[in-house]
């Protein structure tokens, strides 16, 4: 694989061109990487973040060959969370929350996303998108990692996806993603204080289905998905946790369940929607968004303007004493 190709850049941005209600600085930035027994690869990807990052999350999932020891020595700042459950999933739940920074960034611990193209994510956010999808089969991406059996069986869920929501994705099962951290409320992960089913099987959401699951519901939101040309390496050290037929299984499981909740939330809404005003029976209808804590119901751009004002209010009021 080639490792050498990664020179630190830094996550400074030239002449933004901000989108409405954007921070008008350079967003700050979190980074996500779930671990399970990575310590081999931690220096590689370490070494490969931009410089200028808010804060890099590293969520653990019980290693045993050091890895959490191997982080805090590469960079004594970083924000080690242990997660609540099991999988791939609850990981990424688990770092979503405690993530500070407006954007969040998603990437593995194996070697296999470079966290050098993280600055890309980044300015299709800047740019206006409010999901920076990454893809292997998009022009300028590709994969070095990849199976053909894999491949195949990626496309044809492209195609189920593509079909069902009416979506352009390239590459449905790939997990190197970035966000406004406000999107986080719409992918309604499951609550990480849940407790761990007693027969020791993974709650929905938890495993590997996770990139699935955020990438439908994302898109059935109506936020505005960007896909981002990426080069999957080969993983360094170590062998996948992934399982192409059992979480092959999962995903398409998870496509099924998203198109049943989909139909369901539409139903919801038109039902409501046919009620008298004032009735008593009537059902509000399902926000895009809402933040956890807040009042705030509606798109993450409005939120982000109703945000920038608020901001700029105070800033006034300080200036005028
Ligand atoms: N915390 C935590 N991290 C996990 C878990 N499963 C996988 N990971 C991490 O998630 C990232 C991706 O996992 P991999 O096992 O490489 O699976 P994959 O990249 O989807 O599949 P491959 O293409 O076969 O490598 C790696 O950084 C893993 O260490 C888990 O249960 N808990
Ligand atoms: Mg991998």
């Amino acid at each position: 694989m080639t490792h050498e190709r990664r020179k630190t850049p830094r996550l400074t941005h030239g002449r933004r061109r901000t989108p409405p209600g954007a921070p008008r600085r350079a967003p700050d930035v979190s980074v996500v990487i779930p671990t399970l027994n990575e310590a081999l690869n931690l220096p590689h990807v370490f070494e490969a973040l931009p410089a200028g990052l808010h804060q890099v999350v590293l969520v653990d999932g019980g290693s045993t060959d050091g890895t959490v020891e191997v982080a805090r020595q590469l960079r004594p700042d970083v924000v080690v969370v242990q997660q609540t459950r099991t999988g791939k999933g609850n990981a990424l739940a688990t770092g979503f929350a405690a993530c500070t920074g407006d954007a969040i960034a998603m990437i593995d611990a194996d070697g296999s996303t470079d966290p050098a193209e993280i600055h890309r994510f980044i300015e299709a956010l800047t740019d206006g998108a409010e999901f920076a999808k990454g893809s292997r089969f998009a022009k300028g991406g590709h994969s070095h990692d990849i199976t053909p059996l894999r491949r195949v069986g990626n496309e044809g869920l492209n195609f189920v996806v593509n079909r069902l929501f009416g979506t352009r994705f390239t590459d449905l099962c790939y997990g190197y993603n970035a966000f406004w951290r406000r999107a986080v409320p719409v992918m309604d992960l499951p609550p990480t204080d849940l407790p761990r089913p007693a027969d020791g099987s993974k709650l929905w959401g938890d495993g590997f289905e996770i990139e699935t699951l955020i990438n439908i519901r994302v898109a059935a939101s109506g936020m505005r998905v960007k896909e981002v040309s990426s080069i999957e390496h080969l993983r360094i050290h170590g062998t996948s946790n992934l399982d192409t037929f059992r979480d092959g299984a999962r995903v398409l499981r998870t496509i099924v369940s998203e198109f049943r909740r989909r139909t369901a939330q539409r139903r919801a809404a038109a039902k409501a929607a046919t009620r008298p005003a004032g009735s008593a029976e009537r059902v509000r209808t399902v926000p895009v968004l809402t933040v956890p804590g807040g009042s705030w119901h509606g798109t993450v751009d409005a939120l982000l303007t109703s945000e920038s004002e608020s901001r700029n209010a105070a800033d006034e009021s300080e200036i005028r004493g």
